[in-house]
């Protein structure tokens, strides 16, 4: 009786190591096929073919120079401005305790309280014109700036014209961010080829190739939502009979490596993307970002193709988790 469970257990157990000892072989061959060190720069921009052909068939990312001095918004987009033009108007805005929307936090997937609040009153804010131990980030993400800033469309552009050429589609999305040094987005990863371009301020991105993926944990949370109280203290709240969300545990900056030792072999990338510069980061590449405070970007998001190269980032997923239950 002994052997009958344990002689069919013990080959798949077997398969299941040497899918692991491929898993963790895997990154590194990605690596040596062509993955770089640090992020490249170009000082000016391709032809449509030329950075479909170079970076974004390749899946990878790069920092383009001069790529949107003609405009407006580089020279017009201080605080100051932006109270002008839109300060009386109503927007939302992520507010939590601690600067991480959308986190893990007391084993929950935790989203910030979305406050609608008049535009100049968040300036205050960032301005430090008024103190709140919160911290407030404009990061709604939903093509925020064509839905809540129409009147800022005109300094920049509703698409950007090489990558619709090269991709043969428009943006999904047409995103605004302005926020406080404190807010930090969360390791994740994305479905969309997104150019990100500063406009006043840096942000500090820390990348890991798709390839990475065996080596990056991931877990099921229930989702909850920061609710403000009467008394200024944020509570967590469950949303109710919602499924799990799959989120990252793992803080890039200050890894838990006796928890998930397997992200020691990871490699991040780190870069800073300056006032001018556009970041080009491809589809599922896992993103980390910081701000310097009241950074100003604006980034296009255009949704990725779902072909071979997503299948098999599908697969390596499943692989992943299959091997991490054991
Ligand atoms: O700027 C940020 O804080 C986050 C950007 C981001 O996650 C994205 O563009 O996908």
């Amino acid at each position: 009786m002994a052997g009958a469970g344990g002689e069919g257990e013990a080959p798949a157990l077997r398969a299941l190591r040497a899918v692991r000892r491929c898993l963790v072989a895997f990154p590194a061959e990605a690596r040596e096929l062509g993955l770089m060190e640090s992020v490249p720069y170009l000082d000016s921009l391709l032809s449509p073919l030329e950075f479909y052909r170079e970076w974004v068939c390749p899946n990878k990312p790069c920092i383009i120079r001069n790529a949107f001095g003609h405009w407006p918004a580089l020279k017009k987009w201080t605080l100051t401005y932006l109270r002008k033009v839109a300060g009386s108007k109503m927007v939302s805005v992520a507010v939590t305790p601690n600067g991480y929307a959308d986190a893990v936090y007391q084993d929950r997937f935790v989203m910030p309280e979305e406050r609608h609040m008049l535009f100049s009153n968040f300036l205050d804010i960032v301005e430090k014109k008024v103190i709140s131990p919160s911290v407030f980030y404009v990061q709604k993400q939903c093509s925020n700036l064509t839905e809540e800033f129409p009147e800022l469309l005109g300094d920049v552009e509703p698409e950007v014209p090489w990558m619709s050429e090269a991709l043969g589609k428009k943006p999904d999305a047409v995103n605004f961010w302005l926020g406080e040094s404190a807010a930090v987005t969360s390791l994740h990863k994305d479905h969309y080829e997104n150019l990100y371009c500063v406009i006043s301020g840096e942000k500090h991105f820390l990348l890991h190739p798709p390839s990475d993926r065996p080596f990056i944990p991931y877990e099921l949370y229930l989702p909850a939502t920061y609710c403000i109280s009467e008394d200024g203290s944020f509570q967590v709240v469950d949303e109710k009979a919602a499924d799990k969300v799959p989120w990252i545990p793992l803080d890039p900056l200050n890894p838990d490596l006796e928890q998930y030792p397997e992200y020691a072999q990871a490699r991040p990338l780190r870069c800073t993307v300056k006032a001018g510069e556009m970041l080009y980061l491809p589809s599922l590449w896992f993103h980390h970002v910081q701000q310097s405070h009241g950074c100003i970007a604006v980034n296009y998001w255009y949704d990725m193709e779902y072909d071979l190269k997503y299948s098999y980032y599908q697969l390596l997923d499943s692989l992943t988790k299959a091997v991490t239950l054991v």
